[in-house]
């Protein structure tokens, strides 16, 4: 029965997606009339781009409302990726491709004046992430949107995203504000009615039972934003929830009466305070930074609290007995920043609703699934207890009591085994005693993850093996990493899709739905006209690639020359100073040659990208050596044909698309064992790029899967890294001994060749004295690896070969393949598909 009204005049307004070009036109300029109240004749690049935005987010709104609705009629089991990072990056372009609409509106804005691809290089990049963590996370929501799966993100709505990152005349790194939402975001519907109260500090008074009441102290509102997220070539349109805090009550009236003003807005700032600003700490979050750690605790407790309200809200929408909570709800936890959610769930269940504690238990651990995404020791997560108990007294109850529990499950199997006790407890003893959020969440959760093969490899025989003696090895698996097809190769290479199209004679729709049908292109990789057109792609990229440096940079590049990459977070296991170190020795080497010599060598341009945390004090230093080394070698009559480098400043997810379709080779070269993963790396062989790197991380399944001729491996083997390090601290040999060529490069930078003199000796004693990421003891071999391809592209019709094998066998890394592995593995959801007639 309709609700109220006339039906038919109800029927007769409510609106479709607008598909045709005239309908479009018309509601982007009726955005430009009234949304912006603009005139035609006064219209900017940025005014029309959100004019377009606004239409097509109007188009965003209708599917998205309809799937709502639809979830909420069907009730199926629903995920929820909680993430404290969503790198989402720009929006316009992937809804006009999920919607199909981008001709049609390319169509429109040219009739309108203005064009499209200019238009989308207006907007502002969401870049709420630090790196391959958030990213992994937006790449999810387009899986899962795209495979019909209920699944919702829950994140934070930050007011400033990752900062901003410019680089002064000598090199170094400065950081500026990203205040992203300036140009307002019509990617976002503010949902000021969905709002949840969320308490710190206070009192927990212990009832019986293992119930308490916990009051007092401060509470602020959390807020609504959804974010729509469109499924690729479909009406199923999810939702990415995040939380903005706002003060419960504007201000405190009695101080304001009492002329006291800023006691008085003081409280209502503090509240604002925990959604302002994203974390820019990459991997970690205490060691280096102790400023500003209670608000990092406020906000994941201020998200996790949010979500989970919310959570627990719709399920009781379905008027379902509690204990069948996991029958209707999986919680992925995307690292340990949201392990609060399980003592937070415990206590929604004993205190608010009455479940007996080990009934809730048993709910709680059916309920969560734990993703890891590193074993570097200094990167897990531990909460000093006095913080704890302080913010969130109820909490720290109820992490001891789960302890306590744990630990006498621990003693019944390992009777008598104190130092195995004192291993797995969820609090580490010290001053001050810590929580272990990893242990805590392993404990909460009914499965465990790493991130590629390896590295859950390495969970399970390091940071978790007593707790794979305790369960058993099968909670504990794996999921490799994947990447959207849609971003990372349809809309980021335009020309690649449009051959791979017109080679495989299949449907666009059909291969980005199922990127193993890539290795159709296997066929054709013997077939000369194909590998002509596969290589003018590659170079049609690489001139755009130019055009951005000579915009960016005002520098003019080779586009002949052999592309060479590395972009990501700098960090020194990423070993970004091998890099830099290597293109040293490949400068002095080519000054060393003659005229004549030199004609020989393969000319390179090296990119670097990549933003340093801003207390990460070698981190910078390597950056800005990176920069003093361009500076000298791009200025050298003698070299600069050969051999030029530039760091493009402010990396970004709009600024990888650039970089990525351009490369020839890439570099992914961390000391073995300590990437998990890495998801760049599947980007650029995607893109038919070449990869150079360490036996570490997916870059081994990458390996697997195009064969170990099409990749060029160096270094060390995971195995032998602890006794190599176990050498350099109990025998250590100078690097002049163990490597001369490394030696007379370090020599060269002490020497002040590239500048400030004395300036970078604390980083290039990182290398002499306890070289804790091996760089004395890879590269010799590395360098080696660069002879190699410089060898092979020598060679340019087998280089194209390789390119074309390797982009045909990345099937496998489709996100797409890893969300249906979440799906089927852990959540147990299924498809739920909006038919195009809404039904
Ligand atoms: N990763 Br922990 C981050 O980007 N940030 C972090 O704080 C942590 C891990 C990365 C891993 O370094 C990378 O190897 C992996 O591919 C990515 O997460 C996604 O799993």
């Amino acid at each position: 029965k309709w609700p109220r009204g006339d039906e038919k005049t109800w029927k007769e307004a409510l609106r479709g997606v607008t598909t045709d070009e005239p309908t479009i036109t018309k509601s982007i300029v009726n955005h430009v009339q009234t949304s912006l109240a603009r005139q035609p004749h006064n219209l900017d690049e940025l005014g029309a781009y959100q004019a377009a935005a606004l239409s097509v987010r109007d188009n965003l709104i209708v599917n998205w409302n309809e799937t709502q609705l639809h979830f909420t009629r069907k009730a199926p089991k629903r995920a929820y990726y909680l993430s404290l990072e969503f790198l989402m990056g720009r929006t316009l372009d992937n809804a006009l491709l999920n919607l199909g609409l981008k001709n049609k509106y390319s169509n429109s804005v040219d009739k309108l004046g203005f064009n499209l691809e200019d238009l989308l290089d207006k907007e502002r990049d969401a870049a709420l992430g630090n790196g391959g963590l958030g990213r992994l996370a937006a790449c999810y929501l387009d899986s899962s949107a795209s495979q019909e799966l209920p699944v919702w993100g829950y994140g934070l709505r930050y007011q400033y995203g990752i900062f901003q990152q410019l680089i002064s005349p000598d090199g170094q790194q400065l950081e500026a504000p990203d205040p992203w939402l300036q140009n307002q975001n019509p990617w976002e519907l503010p949902r000021l009615d969905v709002d949840y109260e969320i308490r710190f500090y206070g009192h927990s008074n212990r009832l019986e039972n293992g119930k308490a009441v916990w009051s007092g102290g401060q509470e602020v509102l959390a807020i609504a934003y959804d974010v729509m997220i469109p499924g690729y070539e479909t009406k199923n349109t999810n939702n990415l929830r995040l939380w903005e805090s706002k003060p419960k009550r504007g201000f405190d009236l009695n101080s304001f009466n009492a002329g006291d003003y800023e006691a008085a807005v003081e409280s209502s700032n503090s509240a604002a305070a925990i959604t302002a600003v994203l974390y820019p700490n990459d991997h970690t979050t205490c060691k280096l930074f102790v400023f500003g750690k209670e608000l990092r605790l406020k906000q994941q407790y201020f998200w996790t609290a949010a979500s989970l309200a919310d959570i627990v809200r719709r399920f009781k929408n379905l008027d379902k007995p509690l204990t069948e909570f996991p029958d209707y709800v999986a919680i992925q936890l995307n690292d340990t920043h949201p392990t609060l959610a399980i003592p937070e769930l415990m206590r929604i269940l004993v205190d608010e609703e009455d479940v007996p504690w080990d009934l809730a238990w048993n709910i709680t651990t059916n309920t969560f699934f734990f993703t890891n995404h590193t074993v570097l020791p200094e990167a897990l997560e531990k909460w000093p207890v006095p913080l704890m108990e302080h913010l969130l007294p109820r909490h720290l109850q109820i992490i001891y009591d789960i302890n306590f529990s744990f630990l006498q499950a621990v003693d019944k199997k390992f009777p008598g085994d104190l130092e195995r006790l004192g291993r797995m407890s969820i609090i580490e003893e010290g001053f001050p005693k810590q929580v272990r959020m990893a242990n805590l969440a392993c404990i909460g959760s009914r499965k465990v993850n790493g991130v590629a093969e390896l590295h859950s490899e390495l969970v399970r025989t390091t940071i978790m093996k007593d707790f794979v003696d305790l369960y058993g090895i099968s909670k504990f698996a794996n999921v490799t990493n994947g990447i959207t097809p849609r971003r990372w190769l349809d809309q980021c290479n335009p020309g690649l899709s449009q051959l791979i199209t017109e080679t495989l004679k299949i449907p666009r729709s059909v291969w980005l739905k199922d990127l193993y049908k890539l290795e159709g292109l296997l066929a054709h990789a013997e077939d000369p006209a194909f590998q002509k057109k596969w290589a003018a792609v590659k170079q049609s990229n690489k001139e755009r690639l130019a055009h951005y440096v000579e915009t960016t940079l005002g520098a003019t590049i080779n586009t002949k020359a052999m592309f060479d990459v590395q972009v990501k977070r700098l960090h020194e296991y990423k070993r970004q100073s091998l890099n830099i170190l290597g293109v040293i020795h490949r400068y002095l080497t080519l000054k060393a040659m003659s005229a004549e010599e030199r004609k020989k060598v393969n000319p390179k341009v090296i990119f670097f990208a990549g933003k340093a945390a801003p207390g990460y004090y070698i981190a910078k230093l390597i950056i800005r050596l990176i920069v003093n080394v361009a500076r000298v070698i791009n200025a050298d009559a003698d070299t600069k044909e050969y051999l030029t480098m530039y760091f493009l400043p402010d990396y970004s997810v709009s600024v990888a698309e650039v970089l990525i379709p351009a490369s020839d080779i890439s570099q992914h070269i961390s000391t073995a064992g300590t990437e998990a993963s890495g998801t760049s790396n599947m980007k650029f062989c995607l893109n038919g790029g070449l990869l150079v790197g360490t036996v570490d991380g997916a870059n081994i399944e990458i390996a697997e899967e195009v064969g170990e001729t099409n990749v060029f491996f160096f270094g060390h083997l995971t195995p032998a890294v602890e006794g190599l390090r176990y050498q350099h601290s109990y025998h250590p040999v100078p690097v002049e001994q163990k490597c001369p060529a490394l030696a007379a490069v370090l020599k060269e930078v002490s020497s002040g060749r590239f500048g400030d003199a004395g300036v970078y000796e604390p980083f290039l004693n990182t290398v002499r004295q306890h070289d804790y990421y091996l760089i004395t003891d890879d590269f010799d071999s590395y360098i080696r690896a660069l002879s190699m391809v410089d060898e092979a592209y020598q060679d340019r019709t087998e280089w194209i070969k390789k390119s074309i094998r390797t982009a045909a066998k990345m099937g496998k890394f489709s996100s797409d393949r890893a969300i249906q592995d979440y799906a089927q593995e852990y959540w147990n959801i299924e498809t739920l598909k909006l038919e195009p007639n809404g039904a």
